[in-house]
């Protein structure tokens, strides 16, 4: 039996990395986590290491630079396959994700290829936002579902579950989005391949400690490649991402 792994993007996280494995750990206590730092300035790598000293299932990945939430997914789920996780959960350093829905998550994984942790559905919630901040994501979460025809209704959350075979099909590894448009580019992904998927309500609560990364270039970028996608769709229909053929024929 292999552990669900739990990927943490970090960057700039010192003030909450610490709580946000002690809650993984209690509310999740068969995962497994992996923090993958982007060599924070504030210290994060340094308190990561010193958990993974301490706790067995906790595991670090050190990259050079900041160099992005995308980026850094894609070097986790490679960590991933290559440690023989079957189940992957992703999630933010930030507090804002709760870890006791894991479970929840994961119960959902058993019947979806790939579950999506949504604020936008019966039950679902953002707590803490500004006017402006929540406008953002449920306006931008609509515009990408209507232009790219897909039928979740949070399609830039940050926290879901996927099966390993599901991250097979995606090929994560060939995603080009960087900032928030990696979460819909997976999700297309995802359609494409077509893969069995599900959401599950969570109630997100803005962060209380450290500074958001999101930053109007994260945003241009999101708003930029699904009008190019969007238009795209209507001049070729996306045909369905081929399986990869088995390595050893
Ligand atoms: N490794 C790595 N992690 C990142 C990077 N950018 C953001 N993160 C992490 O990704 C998660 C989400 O980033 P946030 O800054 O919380 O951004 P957000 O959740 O989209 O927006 P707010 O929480 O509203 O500010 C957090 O755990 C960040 O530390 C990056 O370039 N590299
Ligand atoms: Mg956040």
């Amino acid at each position: 039996m292999t552990h669900p792994l739990v990927i943490i993007p970090t960057y700039n996280e010192a003030d909450n990395i610490a709580a946000t494995v002690s809650r993984v750990l209690s509310a999740a206590p068969g995962t497994h986590l992996l923090i993958v730092d982007d060599a924070s300035p504030d210290g994060t790598g340094r308190i990561a290491d010193h958990l993974a000293l301490t706790r067995s299932s906790v595991h670090v990945l050190h990259r050079a630079g900041k160099a992005g939430l995308g980026a850094a997914y894609r070097a986790g789920f490679a960590w991933a396959l290559e440690h023989g996780h079957r189940e992957v959960i992703q999630m933010d350093a930030d507090g804002s994700h709760d870890a006791a829905d894991i479970p929840r998550l994961l119960e959902a994984l058993t019947a979806a290829d790939v579950v999506v942790g949504s604020r936008w559905v019966p039950g679902g919630a953002a707590l803490g936002w500004p006017a402006h901040r929540l406008a953002l994501s449920r306006g931008g979460s609509s515009y990408a579902r209507k232009v790219l025809g897909l039928a979740q209704r949070d399609v830039t959350s940050g926290f879901r579950a996927f099966r390993m075979s599901a991250l097979d099909a995606i090929r994560p590894e060939e995603v080009a989005s960087t900032g928030y448009s990696f979460q819909i580019e997976m999700l297309q992904r995802a359609a494409g391949a077509e893969l069995q998927m599900a959401e599950v309500p969570i109630v997100f609560r803005d962060r209380t400690l450290g500074r958001s990364k999101m930053s109007l270039a994260i945003v241009a970028e999101a708003m930029a490649r699904v009008t190019i996608w969007g238009l795209r769709r209507l001049v070729t229909p996306a045909p369905a991402i081929q399986a990869k053929a088995p390595a050893h024929v």
